[in-house]
């Protein structure tokens, strides 16, 4: 019943099932997984794709003959499978050239790479029949204040992601492109750390309909943020272009938890969003295996998130349907004609009227019975009902 299958669009990172496990103090704890393997596992497990960074797939200084070579091997393991690659991104983060800023280095040699890197991207993914196009500014922060560069860094991010937009329309690629906001991690501020702010960046962008949220559950959480609430904003903005599910400890180093592994009731309402929503967009789980596991809890880990999330659903579906949340949710909403007459669109009558109003007394007394109802949520998902 909870068995993954393609038309669920669960996606992994060929970075995520692929970690080896190196954290700041130690090295790495398992070997590195062909990409051509990796795709022929997550098939059997039921995923229907796999993102990457360039250099994922093609490590850097990859001569051209290595890159063709690479490129037909990858491709033959999709062909074989028939999964997909819905989204690929640029590594804007690990080449020391990158360490004060890929697109809002302040050196202009570096901003010019950084792009170059990213049309480059924009090209591998066409040829793999990427979609999407996710932009994560993880080096795009800083540490010290002085150089005033919080004031600069806006104006070449900007520029940069118009100038991507334009290359695709040129080349008629057709990307959306996903902005990842993250609030630390690797730099101790970056720019542009949440939903909220990402949003305002694209209203300002030349091609705002070309540009949306690629939001993730850890990133709004390491900053105590709700991340349902931020992926509602997305939503209701027509933003969510992609969504990246994991799970996290608030106040902590970026964790990349296995999907439900520690805020369950917060996945729980997550999925319930998600399924309701209409977003029909991958699934992808931007997470890694703990460190203390080799390669048989790295599978373990995938069908884990993936299961967690249909288990989830499943649950979000009977939560819906039970005749007590109904009940609740019913009277929750209740709305009388007479205010609900007075609200919308501004008049001038609606004005006198609003001025003229007194509100009912037992509107204050009234209560909601979230008690309630938040106690239906909790034994749905301890599994003592539906
Ligand atoms: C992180 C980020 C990354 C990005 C990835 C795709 O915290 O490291 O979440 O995993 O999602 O680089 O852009
Ligand atoms: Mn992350
Ligand atoms: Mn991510």
């Amino acid at each position: 019943m909870y068995e993954p299958r393609p038309e669920h669009k669960f996606t992994f990172g060929l970075w995520t099932v692929g970690n080896i496990g190196r954290d700041p103090f130690g090295e790495a704890v398992r070997a590195r997984l062909e990409p051509d393997y990796v795709v022929h596992k997550l098939a059997e497990l039921g995923a229907y794709g796999v993102n990457l960074h360039d250099e994922d797939l093609i490590p850097r200084g990859t001569s051209p003959t290595e890159r063709a070579a690479i490129l037909r091997r990858f491709k033959k393991a999709l062909e074989e499978t028939g999964l997909k690659v819905p989204m690929v991104t640029a590594n804007l983060f690990s080449d020391p050239a990158f360490k004060d800023g890929a697109l809002t280095s302040p050196d202009p040699w570096v901003r010019a790479y950084a792009l170059k890197k990213s049309l480059e991207t924009m090209d591998l993914g066409a040829e793999l029949g990427a979609q999407i196009y996710v932009v994560w500014p993880g080096r795009e922060g800083a540490e010290v204040e002085a150089t005033g560069k919080a004031q600069k860094a806006w104006g070449w991010f900007r520029e940069a992601l118009n100038f991507m937009a334009a290359y695709s329309e040129d080349q008629g690629y057709g990307y959306r492109f996903a902005l990842e906001p993250k609030p630390n991690e690797p730099r101790g501020d970056i720019y542009l750390p949440t939903v909220g702010s990402m949003l305002a960046l694209i209203g300002t962008l030349e091609r705002p309909h070309l540009f949306g949220l690629n939001p993730e559950f850890a990133h709004e959480t390491m900053a105590g943020l709700n991340f349902v609430h931020a992926v509602a904003q997305a939503l209701d903005a027509g933003k969510l272009f992609h969504i990246d599910l994991n799970d996290q400890r608030m106040s902590r180093f970026d964790q990349d938890l296995r999907f439900g592994a520690e805020n369950l009731k917060a996945s729980f309402f997550l999925v319930d969003l998600l399924e309701h929503s209409g977003y029909d967009g991958p699934r992808h789980f931007d997470a890694h295996a703990l460190r203390t596991e080799d390669e048989v809890g790295v599978w373990a880990f995938a069908r884990g998130c993936m299961r967690t999330y249909l288990i989830l659903k499943e649950k979000a579906r009977a939560f819906r349907e039970d005749p007590e949340v109904k009940a609740l949710l019913d009277e929750y909403y209740r709305a009388d004609p007479e205010p609900l007459a007075l609200l919308g669109p501004y008049s001038p009558e609606k004005a006198q009227k609003l001025k003229a109003l007194t509100l009912p007394e037992v509107r204050r007394s009234r209560g909601y019975a979230l008690e309630a109802l938040d106690q239906l949520a909790v034994e749905h998902l301890l599994g003592v009902r539906g």
